[in-house]
């Protein structure tokens, strides 16, 4: 066992000023227990907590890491612009670029807007899409997750789902009676309300590929069905790719899928770990977006100079990386991982999908938001605790994925393999 005196002698500050200690529920470990590590730095692939203790890190601040950690050429490019000031709130020539390069991956994105988080993002993409098509209803999936807005916590996935509280306290009805909520990747249900409500829903909004209940992909034909329907009412689709977007390819997963959303949220790693977001769509959307049009957003530190520079210097770099390096990797980790279930007879799956991934310890495969809740989140606490302890950080809950970067090298998966294999067939409690 790691000594971790000083994280929990930190631990019990924090929890003196911040409610559980922490500024993000999951970061509470809530999920799998104990207490959490505090961290010191980040190198690479791993991380350092105040104890001295290292850790391959396949949470990776919540996807944005792509690179790993302190990449020296996106630190030197935010070194250079701190020097120049940290915000201005006036029009810089590095928003422009980052948008370029972001329209250059997503052609959807005829034009955009940033702002400061994913969250900021999805409300904003709501608004735009009540404000265009001036229809209230709003189609979300149980298990996704879109960031904190009101009308959109409604049995939302990742730490609400975590801590089974998928809709928050504080938010009046009124704010989410025009929520209309959905099994995912059930078309029937979406074709079925769809035609008795066309008329007022504004459009439906979903990870293309979830992250927020462990890993999801969709099925088959369900983007495809359900681009088909929303154009044929005149609904329109919201692709959340804050957590996808670039993390399968230089691109996001309606890249990868060939389905082209009308409205596109970004965030994670568009800023390399420094606070952004962005929604964009076709000119026609977004040129309802103040002060071209009626729809108000704002933000003091939208465009953040330093934030674009980080972001900017991350997508120039996965502008020549190949990616077939860290898909490759999340095979090998997520097959091996596979095996040690298969010859152990675990009730465990695996569903990965390009570099991000998530063990749902169940026997079958998990395609929706109900299979994720048939999982025995003690086993996953069990798994999580045992891993922490071989120096691999996975993500503190069932319902969150695990992401690779371009820092894991040959030696971090077979490390890890080798953890999981331990962590998964030792019999002490
Ligand atoms: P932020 O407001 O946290 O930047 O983004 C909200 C958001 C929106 N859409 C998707 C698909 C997301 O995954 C997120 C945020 N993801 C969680 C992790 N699953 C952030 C981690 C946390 O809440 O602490």
């Amino acid at each position: 066992m790691e000594k971790r005196e000083k994280s929990q002698q930190l631990y019990k500050q924090a929890q003196e000023i911040m409610p559980a200690g922490v500024n993000s529920p999951v970061r509470a470990f809530g999920a799998v227990g104990g207490d959490p590590i505090f961290i010191k730095k980040g190198k690479g692939s791993r991380i350092y907590d105040v104890d001295g203790n290292s850790y391959i890190d396949y949470v990776l601040s919540w996807g944005p890491l792509i690179l790993g950690h302190a990449e020296k050429q996106v630190i030197a490019y935010i070194k250079q612009a701190l020097s120049k000031g940290t915000s201005f709130g006036a029009p810089t020539e590095a928003e422009t670029n980052i948008a370029q390069m972001i329209k250059r991956a997503f052609p959807s994105m005829e034009k955009m807007r940033l702002v400061n988080s994913g969250t900021e993002a999805t409300m904003s993409a709501i608004r735009l899409a009540r404000g265009f098509t001036k229809k209230d209803k709003i189609i979300k999936f149980e298990g996704c997750y879109h960031g904190h807005t009101d009308s959109l916590l409604v049995k939302a996935g990742s730490g609400a789902a975590t801590f089974g509280i998928p809709t928050s306290t504080g938010i009046p009805y009124e704010l989410t009676k025009n929520t209309i909520v959905l099994p995912y990747n059930d078309i029937d249900q979406v074709r079925a309300i769809i035609r008795s409500s066309h008329k007022q829903i504004a459009a439906v909004i979903l990870e293309p590929v979830c992250g927020n209940m462990g890993v999801v992909v969709p099925k088959d034909n369900f983007l495809a069905d359900l681009r088909q329907l929303t154009r044929e009412y005149d609904i329109l689709l919201i692709f959340d790719e804050v957590m996808t977007g670039f993390r399968f390819c230089f691109g996001g997963a309606q890249t990868i899928f060939k389905i082209n959303p009308d409205i596109t949220c970004l965030g994670k790693i568009i800023g390399g770990g420094l606070p952004i977001g962005a929604y964009g769509a076709s000119q026609e959307i977004m040129d309802c977006v103040s002060p071209l049009g009626g729809m108000y957003q704002a933000g003091t530190l939208s465009g953040n100079p330093i934030a674009v520079a980080c972001g900017l210097k991350t997508l120039q770099i996965l502008q020549i990386v190949d990616y077939k390096k860290i898909i490759t990797m999340t095979e090998a980790l997520c097959t091996a991982i596979e095996a040690i279930a298969r010859e152990n007879k675990l009730d465990l799956t695996v569903n990965y999908l390009g570099s991000m991934f998530t063990l749902f310890f169940t026997n079958k495969k998990v395609f929706n938001y109900q299979d994720a809740c048939s999982c025995n989140t003690k086993n996953y606490a069990a798994y999580f605790t045992r891993m922490l302890e071989s120096g691999v950080y996975c993500a503190p809950s069932q319902f969150e994925a695990n992401f690779l970067s371009f820092a894991h090298g040959k030696k971090d998966i077979e490390d890890t393999i080798q953890a999981a294999k331990n962590a998964l067939t030792s019999k002490d409690d």
